[in-house]
């Protein structure tokens, strides 16, 4: 049986959601579940887990250049993908969608002391999720603020169209770049500052993304879900299988067959 609203989210938060694009709840996760997340990717490479193709420590990879992150954790070890539909999330997702949730995607970023921050991005630029866009429930595990790395968003830019991109260049591919050529000048981001244990829910046309990790000795680990609804008819390619809250795999959801509204040429785009 699924939690009530008030038990999940307040009025207030589901409302901020609709109206900003964005909200932050509170130890959705239990405090015992945020350690075991944590010490799983502290350990990640005992588990045979690699950020990326064939990395297997954080040492391999150059913080200033890419994202150090773990990508589809969910695909390779079941408790990942436990996390991804952890039942209070997903009573929120509900909420906040209107429709059961479909786990699509999961992340965990590591972002060490001196890492580089992520290029403002909308999500759905990437998972061409339709009819309805995407969303994603971003879960700290470290304190996050505007130090370490904070998630920046532009409030109220989720009611806005795909921004697309005027060129594909070489640097754009570069992960952690922007698909953004035009960043909207009237817009502001402001940094979401969230403890240990609190998760921001952020619809797929918002306008966001991180800065970086300025901290000589603090991380701002992060794991995320991304997530479309249960009547979603297409997704892009990367973002298959989805996962229904029993973790079986649905298959109602088609691939997204076209690049989407900036045309083909962004077919199978991946941040
Ligand atoms: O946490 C970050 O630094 C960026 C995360 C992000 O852009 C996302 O989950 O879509």
């Amino acid at each position: 049986m699924h939690t009530t609203l008030s038990s999940v989210l307040t009025q207030e938060q589901v409302d901020q959601y609709h109206e900003l694009g964005y909200c932050v709840a509170q130890d959705l996760f239990a405090a015992e579940e945020i350690d075991e997340i944590e010490v799983f990717f502290d350990n990640y490479w005992s588990h045979g887990g690699a950020l990326g193709e064939g990395h297997r420590g954080l040492s391999d990879l150059d913080k200033t250049k890419v994202q150090v992150r773990a990508m589809h954790p969910h695909r390779f070890h079941p408790r990942a993908a436990e996390w991804l539909m952890h039942p209070r999330v997903c009573d929120a997702l509900e909420v906040l969608l209107g429709n059961p949730p479909l786990g699509a995607q999961t992340m965990y970023y590591y972002k060490p002391p001196g890492a580089k921050g992520q290029g403002m991005h909308q999500d759905n630029f990437y998972l061409l999720a339709r009819p309805a866009t995407c969303i994603a429930a971003w879960t700290a595990i470290d304190a996050a603020d505007n130090d370490n790395g904070c998630l920046w968003v532009v409030p109220g830019s989720h009611k806005g169209d795909i921004l697309c991109p005027e060129s594909k260049t070489e640097r754009w591919m570069n992960y952690g770049d922007s698909h953004i050529s035009k960043f909207p000048r009237e817009t502001k981001p402001v940094c979401v500052t969230v403890p240990r244990g609190g998760t921001v829910f952020f619809g797929g046309n918002l306008i966001h993304g991180s800065g970086p990790n300025r901290t000589a000795d603090r991380y701002r680990r992060t794991f995320i879900g991304h997530y479309v609804d249960a009547a979603s008819e297409e997704l892009s390619q990367f973002y298959h299988p989805v996962l229904n809250r029993q973790l079986e795999e649905v298959t109602t959801v088609g691939k997204a067959a076209k690049g989407g509204p900036c045309g083909d040429d962004w077919q199978g785009a991946v941040h």
